[in-house]
This record gives structure tokens, C-alpha cells and sequence, in this order.
């Protein structure tokens, strides 16, 4: 072995490299090129331990030959790493490019259900009048929902509510019929002055047609201050009537029954399609009947810890899918709960 041959080992060496170097075309295979020609057990070196075999004299310029090419492929190992870096970058660039003109997706924004308008409009003309929304249980005790408002336990009077009740507890628990048993809770819960509207979900056992539901909504109100009369009631119920159907809105009351109400009235407003000439909607009548209401009894007064010698006051219901009925013209009652997108959809 002479100095000539081993330089031309070194320079075989070189193009060999170099030429794997530019073929890497990802970093993993670059690792292993640099480690099989540079590495501790890389070519490179195996060819340094073959020096001992060159004349003595020559053996220093061996380095001389060596480092140059040395340092020449690691410069070019530390190009191409760089290159394929930036080659990796511009990919994932051209991939995850994003076109920002583009007009955006349209969200799905939901609405509110037209029963839960329908209620929030209601509480918002009372609120105007200083009632405030009371809340209370769809689950009730046959106490709170018949005895304590003048429904005692076996009286004819039962037949108004098909009730359902809760499996298991004897008759005991129900679903409430009415929101009123929160009227009695809230007039146990507090005193006088009071004015305040329950709204809420009531259950009966109906045969389900266009116009009963066996779930449905119902918002209640009462008042209770002294000298409050059936004058007070008339009032509020016409700008009710005219806040929520219109300025030109006429209005009747007709006698009327219900148990915890004494006396008790219908309330009916003139028909929103034909202005009270008479037509289909109104059984040719020309009034639509929108609620029921009256002064309240005094046993129920009595019953809700309140003294009827001092303090009096009315209290009315209304339907609540039966007046969102007549706002939006829906004909069946049963839209309401079907969870069909195309009804609810109008309602944006
Ligand atoms: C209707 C009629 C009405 C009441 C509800 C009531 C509640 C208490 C005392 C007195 Cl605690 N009255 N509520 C009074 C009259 C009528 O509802 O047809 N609603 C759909």
C-alpha cells in the first residue's frame, strides 16, 4: 500500500458519499449515511486504521488528505439536512394551505322554542306591571294540587283534571295538572303585596287530538294586596290583550266556574282572523275565549296562610300553547312536542 493508492481509496470514498448524501431524501436516512461513512464505525475510520500499513514518511500526510474530505462531507451532510427540512416545511405548507378568502361556513344558530317565546313575551308584559316569575314542582302532593285549592279528596268537582299520577305512592304524588299549587307555595312562602306569574309544563291524562295535549304549558298569575277587585283584573287583563294581540284588540269577560275562584270569569278577546264579524276560527261567535280567571276563594286564600278580612286578590290561567296557537295560526297542538326540524325551523 502506497500513499497514491490510499488517496484514491479516500477520493472512491468521497463520490460515494457525496453521491448517498444527495440520494437521502429523508432525515432518518441521512442519520444512517452519516454514521456509515463518518461514524465511530464508518468507513472513514476503517480506512485511517489501515495506516499502519503506509511507509512511515508518508503517514503524516495522510491527515492532510483526510480532513479536508472529512470536513467537506460534513458540510454537505449539514446542507442536505437543512434542505430536506425546508423540503419538509414547504409540503406540509402546500397541504395545510388555507384559502382565507373563502366566505366562512355559515354556524347553525338555534332559536328559541315558540311555547318558551310565547311564555317569555307573556312574563315580559306582566313584568311590566310588577309581576315577577315564580317557579315551583311538576311532581306535587294531591294536597297541593286539589285539597288546599278547594278540590277536597272524592268531590265532583275532580272530573275537570284526568290526572296522572305518580306509580307506587298510593295517590299521593301526581303530576301537576295546573301550575297553581305553586300559587299556594308562593303565597305560603311570602305576604302580601304579591304579584307574580307561573309559567311552566302541566301533565293530564287527555286523549291526545289538534287541540289537547297530555303534556302542555300553562302560565298562571296572581295578585293579592288589599282592595285589590274584579275592577283591577279587567284592567290588566285589557292591556294584556292589547299588548300581546294588538292595539285595537276588544275584550269580554263572561261568567265562568272553577273551584278556587269565586266568582270566576272566561276571558275572551275579539277574534284575530275575521275582527269579530264571525268566522270558522271562532265558531262564528267572533270572540276566542284566551283565558280563565277570577277572584281568588277565600278558603284558598285561607289555605295559603293569608287573611281574606284583609287581604284579597285574583288569579288567572291561561294556556300557554293554545295563545302561541293564535300568534303563529299553527292548527294542531301536537307540533309543539314532535321535535320536527321543519315546524321549529319556521320559528328562526
Ligand atoms: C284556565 C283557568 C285559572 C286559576 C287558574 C288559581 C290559582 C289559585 C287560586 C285561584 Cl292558587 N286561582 N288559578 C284561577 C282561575 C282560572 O285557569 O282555563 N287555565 C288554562
Amino acid at each position: 500500500m502506497d500513499l497514491e493508492s490510499f488517496s484514491a481509496q479516500l477520493e472512491e470514498l468521497r463520490s460515494r458519499a457525496l453521491a448517498a448524501v444527495s440520494k437521502a431524501d429523508d432525515p432518518a436516512e441521512l442519520d444512517d449515511v452519516e454514521s456509515s461513512f463518518l461514524g465511530r464505525k464508518g468507513e472513514l475510520r476503517e480506512l485511517l486504521g489501515g495506516i499502519g500499513q503506509l511507509p512511515g514518511e508518508d503517514r503524516p500526510k495522510v491527515g492532510a488528505l483526510a480532513n479536508p474530505i472529512r470536513e467537506q462531507l460534513e458540510a454537505e451532510i449539514a446542507a442536505r439536512r437543512s434542505r430536506l427540512t425546508e423540503i419538509a416545511l414547504d409540503v406540509r405548507l402546500a397541504r395545510e394551505r388555507s384559502d382565507v378568502t373563502l366566505p366562512g361556513r355559515p354556524l347553525a344558530v338555534g332559536s328559541l322554542h315558540p311555547l318558551i317565546e310565547t311564555q317569555r313575551e307573556i312574563a315580559r308584559i306582566f313584568s311590566q306591571f310588577g309581576f315577577v316569575v315564580y317557579g315551583s314542582p311538576e311532581v306535587e302532593t294531591d294536597e297541593l294540587n286539589f285539597q288546599l285549592l278547594n278540590i277536597p279528596e272524592d268531590h265532583p268537582a275532580r272530573d275537570l283534571w284526568d290526572t296522572i299520577y305518580v306509580d307506587g305512592t298510593d295517590g299521593r304524588y301526581l303530576l301537576r295538572t295546573h301550575t297553581s299549587p305553586g300559587q299556594i307555595r308562593l303565597m305560603r312562602d311570602s305576604a302580601p303585596p304579591i304579584r307574580a306569574i307561573l309559567p311552566g309544563r302541566c301533565y293530564r291524562y287527555e286523549a291526545v287530538d289538534a287541540s289537547h295535549g297530555f303534556e302542555f304549558f300553562q302560565v298562571e298569575g296572581l295578585m293579592i294586596d288589599e282592595g285589590t277587585t274584579m275592577a283591577t283584573l279587567r284592567a290588566l287583563l285589557d292591556e294584556f290583550a292589547r299588548a300581546m294581540f294588538g292595539p285595537t284588540t276588544r275584550t269580554r269577560f263572561r261568567p265562568g266556574y272553577y273551584p278556587f275562584t269565586e266568582p270566576s270569569v272566561a276571558f275572551d278577546i275579539s277574534c284575530l282572523i275575521c275582527g269579530g264579524i264571525g268566522c270558522p276560527a271562532c265558531k262564528r261567535t267572533g270572540w276566542l275565549t284566551i283565558l280563565g280567571a277570577g277572584m281568588v276563594h277565600p278558603v284558598v286564600l285561607r289555605n295559603g296562610g293569608i287573611d281574606p278580612e284583609v287581604h284579597q286578590g285574583f288569579a288567572f290561567g291561561m294556556g300557554t300553547d293554545r295563545i302561541a296557537m293564535l300568534r303563529h295560526g299553527i292548527p294542531d297542538i301536537r307540533a309543539f312536542l314532535a321535535n320536527d326540524l321543519r315546524f321549529l325551523e319556521r320559528f328562526q
